[in-house]
């Protein structure tokens, strides 16, 4: 057999808000992968940088992060092991030399990171998920997206994720069923009572009504769970991104400016609905608000970290020490390469902080992120409302892993543990 990568060249293709990204293909003998690097719409200030520019596509286009991979990083890694996925990545990292990949584009890095893995994958003529982990079986909770606002759509909700959570399914299918029928009666409820331009969907397929606060968005979602019978089995959370409403100041949110009020806000937000998660609760450098809210309901609510953390060590370190947070937001795109995600992913594990792994909004169909789930044990994963096909990608990938896995267990069953 034949490992030795033979050819790696990058092309410039489209993601689902219409703007260009990477792609990238990479070959060892007759295996051929393609893997493409998503792309954030809220992002965090300490992410790997994208490389953009240039005339087209109003100075969005990627030619440059295209040229460096098929000038530079094409010819260092022609003839390597394509198995040695580390030796790949710290090859990315020796030639960027940057602390954020701004010379070769975070973009360009973690396209053709993830196309090694899967093109190694293929050589060895496993599945994505058994390559980078023989043992895996355990199926992530679905985080649906299905009510969007902040920057992801265009309406008036500063909070930008309000998601359902079906932790009490018995497997993963049984999971998307409850979400996707939860899904199509809030659609109905809220055709009455907003009008029917009301339910266009924004960024991540998620419903984005004019609403005003995201108490009417919750009460929404929970009178489309309870419509179905589900109140016992799914459950809530919010991904805030507040960095997106922190005017450098104050916190602008549902119509009023706080400061400490933010912190209340949160907790009578949980004491009124069936949150278990609360992402990206203050901007990404209010570190110490953030501790203060896992003190406060870290014991009850998962307390995630993204625009903080942006999957960095050094950062996620930094909040395991203060316990700022209690989870994190694995977005491979953050950092860079499949090699460093999998490394917070292990920092995580050994801390104790929880794991959620998340597609970007803006996306391709490329479903690596379901297999990466799947591979370390995350037990959590986000990808969007059940609907737009770049979202479903990862949802479908995942049932079709469900399916082929022997033995299997979905990670509802663990956070029952949590007490959840
Ligand atoms: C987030 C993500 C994904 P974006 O904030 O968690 O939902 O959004 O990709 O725009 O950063
Ligand atoms: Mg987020």
């Amino acid at each position: 057999m034949d490992f030795a990568i033979k050819e790696v060249k990058a092309r410039e293709i489209l993601d689902s808000r219409g703007n260009p990204t990477i792609e990238v293909e990479m070959r060892c003998g007759k295996s051929i992968a393609i893997a493409s690097a998503p792309s954030g719409a809220s992002k965090g200030k300490n992410e790997a940088v994208e490389i953009r520019g240039g005339k087209a596509f109003h100075g969005k286009s990627v030619e440059m992060a295209i040229e460096n991979v098929n000038k530079i990083i094409a010819p260092a890694l022609k003839g390597m092991d394509v198995r040695e996925q580390e030796e790949i990545d710290r090859k990315l990292i020796a030639i960027d030399g940057t602390k954020n990949k701004s010379l070769l584009g975070g973009n360009a890095c973690i396209a053709v990171s993830m196309a090694a893995v899967r093109c190694a994958a293929l050589a060895e003529k496993k599945e994505l998920y058994e390559y980078i982990n023989e043992g895996a079986k355990l199926l992530p909770v679905p985080f649906l997206n299905v009510i969007n606002g902040g920057m992801h759509a265009g309406n008036s909700l500063a909070i930008q994720e309000h998601m359902i959570v079906p932790i009490k399914a018995r497997s993963f299918k049984e999971a998307m069923i409850m979400a996707c029928e939860t899904y199509y009666s809030l659609k109905e409820i809220i055709k009455e009572k907003h009008g029917k331009n009301a339910i266009n969907v924004g960024d991540e397929g998620g419903f984005a009504p004019p609403l005003k606060s995201s108490y009417e968005a919750l009460e929404l979602i929970m009178k489309a769970i309870e419509e179905n019978g589900y109140e016992n089995e799914i459950k809530l959370a919010i991904d805030a991104a507040a960095s997106s409403f922190f005017d450098g100041e104050f916190y602008e949110i549902d119509g009023k400016k706080m400061k400490d009020g933010l912190l209340d806000f949160y907790i009578e937000l949980a004491s009124t609905f069936p949150i278990l998660s609360i992402e990206d609760a203050f901007h990404e450098e209010d570190w110490h608000r953030f501790a203060e809210l896992t003190k406060k309901i870290g014991n009850k609510v998962q307390i995630v970290g993204d625009d903080i953390f942006v999957t960095n060590p050094k950062r996620l370190k930094k909040g395991i020490k203060m316990e700022a947070c209690n989870a994190l937001l694995l977005k491979p795109n953050q950092i860079g390469t499949v090699t460093e995600a999998i490394e917070v992913a292990k920092i995580c594990k050994e801390n104790g902080y929880a794991i959620m792994v998340s597609h970007r909004s803006g996306e391709t169909c490329d479903d690596f992120i379901a297999d990466l789930a799947v591979a370390i044990e995350a037990g959590q994963i986000k990808a969007g409302a059940p609907a737009r096909g770049e979202r479903v990608a990862k949802y479908n990938r995942l049932m079709k892993i469900e399916e082929e896995l022997e033995k299997k267990e979905y990670a509802g069953i663990r956070w029952k543990k949590m007490g959840l």
